[in-house]
């Protein structure tokens, strides 16, 4: 699927309103920092990052939105945001490039996913995470569109006008869970519902992730390309703690790694997220950068 030589697309999203914690804004300037894009060349990628960790401080919205859309929050400048990240995901993807977008938080996903849907109509999705993200308008108790993204994919729950560019184009049985451990009830009837495959932690636990991986390789097809969105909360927090949500109980360095080297093996990775590093909630140093490198070994 990928364009020779290969090619990797950096998208840097220098954003955190999907949820009310400062700082993981901070997380693509970091791990930049901290050398991925020379990881990434070491490793034989032509490392493309065309504009590199743009702001969108100038797209806040006034507090005039509040109650607009019942207890979301922030709608019309996540729906700003992400629709120009969708275009810029689309256009690496339709070049044949591999797709990193860096986060900010996971309600980025709604731009990647769409993005790649639109360049690869029959995408599968692996979303590795402690948590479901499939809360809708009226399932959320919090109001964070992190915690909705999936929804807002699969066109799931009332329409919000304000996400009218996002077309709905997301197959229940085109994603699939790793890491499941923190999933709200209304989440659950959704899952329920539509069906949609989930490998919590205690089937990670159960079949182990290798085992996991090919039942996933054989739910999805093993033809189709594949978006992997990474939401570092899915590690345990003794691995990366510098999360806005973590949850303990969750998967080991080697397993988060292995599902990474395991998709990129099949040859049909086109698109990835790492999200949800967020280095100002860290206790101290160590965690800090134990977060913010845990895709380097
Ligand atoms: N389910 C909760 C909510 O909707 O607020 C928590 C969501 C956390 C989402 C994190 C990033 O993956
Ligand atoms: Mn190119
Ligand atoms: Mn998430
Ligand atoms: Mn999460």
């Amino acid at each position: 699927y990928l364009s020779q030589p290969h090619t990797v697309e950096v998208i840097g999203v220098s954003f955190s309103a999907g949820q009310p914690k400062e700082g993981c804004e901070v997380g693509p300037y970091l791990m930049i920092k901290a050398g991925i894009l020379d990881q990434l060349e070491k490793l034989g990628w032509v490392v493309e990052c065309p504009d590199a960790l743009p702001s969108y401080e100038h797209l806040q919205p006034d507090e005039e939105e509040e109650g607009k859309y019942g207890l979301l929050k922030n709608v019309e400048y996540v729906s700003r945001v992400t629709e120009k990240i969708h275009h810029k995901l689309k256009k690496a993807a339709k070049k044949g490039h591999l797709a990193l977008t860096l986060g900010g938080d996971h309600s980025i996903g709604m731009a990647t996913v769409s993005g790649a849907l639109a360049a690869y109509p029959d995408l599968g999705v692996i979303w590795v995470d402690a948590h479901a993200d499939i809360n809708t308008a009226e399932t959320t108790e919090s109001g964070n569109l992190h915690g909705c993204p999936v929804s807002f994919l699969m066109g799931i729950g009332p329409k919000i006008k304000a996400f009218d560019w996002l077309k709905p184009t997301l197959k229940p049985n085109k994603i699939v869970y790793i890491g499941l451990r923190d999933v709200d009830a209304g989440e659950k009837k959704i899952l329920k519902e539509h069906n949609i495959k989930c490998f919590s932690m205690h089937d990670v636990d159960r079949y182990g992730i290798g085992k996991v991986m090919e039942q996933i390789y054989d739910y999805l097809g093993r033809k189709t390309p594949i978006h992997l969105s990474f939401d570092v909360d899915a590690l345990d927090p003794s691995v990366a703690p510098s999360t806005g949500t973590p949850v303990r109980g969750g998967l080991t360095f080697r397993e988060g790694h292995y599902i990474c080297e395991s998709i990129f093996e099949t040859g049909r990775l086109v698109s990835m997220d790492m999200v949800e590093v967020n280095p100002e909630l860290a206790d101290d140093e160590v965690a800090r950068q134990a977060t913010v490198n845990v895709n380097n070994i």
